[in-house]
């Protein structure tokens, strides 16, 4: 049994005697999480089309650190056998995955045809998953949108990407909805919506070309919210067919993916509180408003103006409430310092939410740990259970699982890799913050689920193959032969039965 002592001032919480799996409710489940583009490769086998990350990469490697793209990743598609062996072996209860479109329907539309070969793998990979004892959670979007809808219609900038999301997800539901009982519509829109169309880091990698002259031309200040309001009606209208037609059957639940960091104020003046609440509206509630009350939040709808979308009463309606359980991928966190500062002439998404974020705050404390040199990445563990406990209290505490939460080093290959398994970082960043999941969960939160990211080391965007963040090391130099680093055998033990 575990005695817990907490130490209010700072809300970390220590233990006497074990944690582990034991500490949390019957059922919870473990897991570690991948994508589609991040690990598949085979980007031109089994009649896969093209999607805008081929493209982007391809096209603009000089946007990607190490100048590479998806093409072979980690080869998962040829070696998920071995790969689910590694799950099994380290215990995990549940493997999240996400679909690629573009295996299913090479050039995105039901127009363009069905590709059996793609509807074959999945179908293999899922029944691999599940005989060995593995329960799949299966994201139907994790950014790798066919090529063909983005040159034929601009993708999510249209709202006739509703309909052709709806297809494919029916296509989904219909072959795989008798084994997948958890499905994710989307992953991140956040991350998609802002690096894609704010500053074009990630694909589609438009923005404004003032902001960066490299961009394909968009607009920074309208277009990341014109692709994430028709990502949250694809969603809801995703959520109506299966609740319509499958869950009545099958029986699984459905819901969807959103990351937030943690806020904490600059300073205790009442302009860095508010600019901490808005700070959160503009990354959480921007979904999360609209999810659970049907509309966005107050903050964005001044701020904004005509330059955010606007829900009809029907559309609100079915966003409302459509999901089983919320999804959250939590990092890091970092304070928020009110900038009222924005030029009329060069909105963006960046500048709307009238905050800065920053890593030190008034006082010249230091938020957390730096793992690599990142505008937000500042390790700090309570930030997950206040995040928790935020969503439980401002929205109607829903059932969540935490989909994504790890850490990264940098690859650097003159380590011998004998060394860059010893891990102690990533060992001490998943314990803490599991720490916080259990801490909120007594405290009333409805976390069923978390899973680790990442299973394997992987090609993380536009940071190409420089991060790892993988609880297996990949050797990019010798035929992706893959290792077990020291976090693997630490999980592995904190979920012994
Ligand atoms: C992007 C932005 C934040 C967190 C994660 C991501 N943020 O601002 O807090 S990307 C996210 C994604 C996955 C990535 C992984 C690590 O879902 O595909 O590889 O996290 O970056």
């Amino acid at each position: 049994l575990c005695i817990f002592v907490i130490f209010a001032a700072f809300l970390e919480i220590g233990y006497c005697g074990n944690f582990n799996r034991s500490s949390f409710p019957a059922g919870f489940v473990f897991g570690t999480a991948s994508a589609s583009y991040q690990y598949e490769g085979a980007a031109k086998v089994g009649g896969r089309g093209p999607s805008i990350w081929d493209t982007f990469s391809h096209e603009h490697p000089e946007r990607i650190s190490d100048g590479s793209n998806g093409d072979v990743a980690i080869e998962f598609y040829y070696r998920y056998k071995e790969d689910i062996q590694r799950l099994k072996q380290l215990g995990v209860d549940a493997f999240r995955f996400s679909i690629a479109w573009p295996r299913i329907l090479p050039k995105g539309s039901l127009r363009g045809g069905v590709n059996q070969e793609g509807i074959n793998f999945y179908n293999n990979l899922i029944n691999e998953v599940i005989a060995n004892g593995l329960q799949p959670f299966v994201t139907i979007f994790h950014w790798d949108l066919p090529q063909a809808l983005e040159d034929e219609y601009k993708g999510f900038l249209s709202e006739r990407i509703t309909q052709d999301y709806v297809d494919y997800a029916n296509i989904l539901f219909k072959e795989f909805g008798d084994r997948v009982k958890h499905w994710i519509t989307f992953n991140e829109p956040f991350s998609f919506c802002s690096f894609g169309y704010t500053t074009g880091a990630f694909a589609p990698g438009r923005c404004s070309l003032w902001e960066n002259s490299k961009c394909e031309p968009g607009d920074s200040g309208r277009e990341p919210y014109t692709a994430c309001h028709n990502i949250l009606l694809a969603h809801s209208d995703a959520v109506k067919l299966y609740k319509d037609k499958y869950q009545p059957v099958q029986k699984g639940q459905i819901g969807i993916t959103i990351v937030s960091h943690w806020f904490l104020p600059y300073s205790s003046s009442k302009a860095d509180v508010a600019a901490v609440e808005r700070s959160l509206d503009f990354m959480y509630g921007w979904f999360l408003d609209p999810l659970t009350r049907g509309d966005y939040p107050r903050s964005m709808r001044s701020i904004l103006g005509s330059r955010l979308p606007k829900f009809t009463k029907e559309q609100s309606e079915l966003v409302k409430s459509s999901y089983d359980f919320i999804g959250v991928n939590y990092y890091a966190s970092v304070y928020a310092k009110n900038n009222p500062a924005r030029n009329s002439l060069r909105q963006s998404y960046n500048t709307d939410p009238e905050a800065n974020q920053t890593g030190t705050n008034s006082r010249g404390v230091l938020l957390g740990p730096q793992p690599i040199e990142s505008p937000w990445f500042y390790i700090y563990p309570p930030g997950l259970r206040s995040l928790l406990l935020y969503t439980k209290a401002k929205y109607n505490n829903p059932i969540i699982y935490i989909t994504e939460n790890g850490v990264t080093t940098y690859r650097n290959d003159s380590v011998p890799i004998a060394e860059a398994l010893q891990d102690d970082i990533r060992i001490d960043y998943h314990n803490r913050h599991l720490m916080n999941v259990h801490s909120a969960i007594r405290e009333g939160a409805d976390v069923r689920g978390y899973f680790a990211w990442n299973f394997m080391d992987d090609y993380e965007w536009n940071s190409g193959y420089t991060l790892r963040f993988g609880l297996y090391y990949v050797d990019f130099k010798d035929n992706l032969k893959r290792y077990p680093k020291k976090s693997a055998y630490w999980f592995s033990q904190f979920l012994k039965k």
